[in-house]
């Protein structure tokens, strides 16, 4: 167990947490939807998380989305997700999200790497995702 104040640096570190942006959401697209639809099932998740029909996932859009995909994959709802929840986030991604080692990831914890990917696929750094930054 981590102290706080190395929780609180590593989460603010430059390392990148290496979960596509959205590829959780995706990987529950994926579940749903059967193998072999990956371009459908990514196009779906990002229009679901655009709640506004804009053409763009903002910050809230995200957050919203991020809760969502968080009790939705917590399938024995005990507010946390382990690696089999997640289905399709890979070990060592989800090693880097969990800070205190405790192997499950907390709501917070869970955000923290999601909005890190956030940033790091917004690349004009307008705070809006489009499909062309979201999609690749
Ligand atoms: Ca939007
Ligand atoms: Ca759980
Ligand atoms: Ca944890």
């Amino acid at each position: 167990m981590r102290a706080r104040s190395d929780f609180r640096q590593r989460g603010l570190g430059a390392r990148v947490v290496a979960i596509p942006v959205l590829a959780l959401l995706f990987a529950l697209m994926l579940t749903l939807s059967g193998p072999g639809a990956f371009a459908d099932a990514a196009a779906e998740a990002f229009a679901a998380a655009d709640r506004n029909g804009d053409g763009m996932v903002d910050r809230g859009e995200f957050h919203e989305r991020m809760i969502e995909v968080f009790f939705f994959a917590d399938r024995d709802r005990n507010g946390a997700l382990t690696l089999e929840e997640l289905t399709g986030v890979d070990a060592d991604a989800f090693s880097a999200a969990d800070s205190d080692s405790n192997g499950a990831l907390s709501l917070h914890e869970f955000t923290r790497a999601r909005t890190a990917d956030f940033d790091n696929t917004d690349a004009n750094r307008d705070g809006l995702l489009k499909p062309d930054e979201a999609l690749r």
